[in-house]
């Protein structure tokens, strides 16, 4: 008998799980930036390994919330653990040991899927964090790094997942659509170009996807919230957001192994992250 289901990549921000989603699924599906808070939608990755099918879903850190963008990503990453068949709670090693995820994700009641605890970014913690005593079989420790580790992940997820035919196809990796992915990538990029605080104001809308015609093309809308920020965005002779459009398109052409033509606009969207209609509007909402 096979084994499927989802398992969710759940944990603080900026503790390695998109980074960790895309190193098990080999493939750079999910947004990675230093930046804390850039994952704001679940991301599902597949990966299809002898008789088991994993069902990987990044969802957005468990925080705070600060503002209404804030508390629709907490819900989508609790509704995430809820919804999951395994749960591989990460945490850093370096800041060892992991608090209960009860505590961290707010749980009124211990989750209903079994928890593997997987401690992240093993290349960085000093080698006195390893433990004294052999871990609980529970417990994983890794580097998406240098991949050390992701055999024993791999293995210890692969017996938690419930017996259950394939989902979907073994050679598929992802289930969302390429437009999806084109938008995150624009965000990708405005973590990566714009400075301190500017990207989480930037939520990218696709116009237009023309995916019959080669180049590809895309139109996008980068939205910021303010008109000051939208002069940032375009930069001194449409500098800056010229450079966006060249780094999200290679992120996009890699991902879509074909050539695109991508056209981005920057408009102002006000107070978007605090506003229902325009979460919604954006996605991000239901
Ligand atoms: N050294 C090291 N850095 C990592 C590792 N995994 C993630 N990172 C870095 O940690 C930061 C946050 O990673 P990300 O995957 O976006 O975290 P998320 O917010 O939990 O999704 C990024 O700068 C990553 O490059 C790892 O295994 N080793
Ligand atoms: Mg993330």
């Amino acid at each position: 008998m096979t084994r499927c289901g989802v398992v969710v990549l759940a944990g603080r921000p900026n503790v390695g799980k998109s980074t960790l989603l895309n190193a098990l699924v080999g493939e750079h599906l999910a947004i990675v930036s230093p930046k804390p808070q850039s994952t704001r939608l679940p991301v599902v990755g597949l990966l299809t390994s002898g008789d088991a099918q994993f069902i990987f879903t990044d969802s957005p850190g468990l925080l705070e919330p600060e503002y209404q963008l804030h508390e629709v990503m907490r819900a989508a990453a609790v509704r995430a653990i809820d919804d999951a068949e395994v749960i591989a709670y990460l945490h850093p090693l370096a800041e060892f040991p992991a608090p209960p995820l009860e505590q961290v994700a707010k749980l009124k009641r211990p989750p209903r899927a079994p928890v593997v605890t997987v401690y992240t970014k093993a290349d960085l913690a000093p080698t006195s964090t390893v433990l004294h005593q052999p871990p609980p079989s529970s417990t994983v420790f890794v580097s998406a790094l240098t991949g050390a580790g992701l055999d024993i992940l791999l293995e210890t997820l692969r017996v938690a997942l419930p017996e259950s035919p394939f989902h979907y196809n073994p050679d598929e990796l992802a289930t969302q659509p390429m437009r999806f992915f084109a938008a995150e990538f624009v965000r990708e990029a405005a973590f990566e170009l714009l400075h301190e605080e500017l990207p989480y104001s930037v939520a990218v809308e696709i116009d237009e996807f023309r995916e019959e015609q080669s180049p590809v093309y895309i139109r996008a809308v980068v939205y910021v919230e303010r008109a000051s920020q939208k002069g940032i965005v375009i930069g001194e002779g449409g500098r800056t957001i010229k450079a966006l459009g060249q780094a999200a398109r290679a992120k996009i052409e890699a991902l879509l192994g074909g050539r695109v033509f991508l056209e981005l606009h920057a408009k102002v969207l006000p107070k978007w992250r605090r506003q229902q209609s325009s979460l919604k509007r954006l996605g991000y909402a239901r």
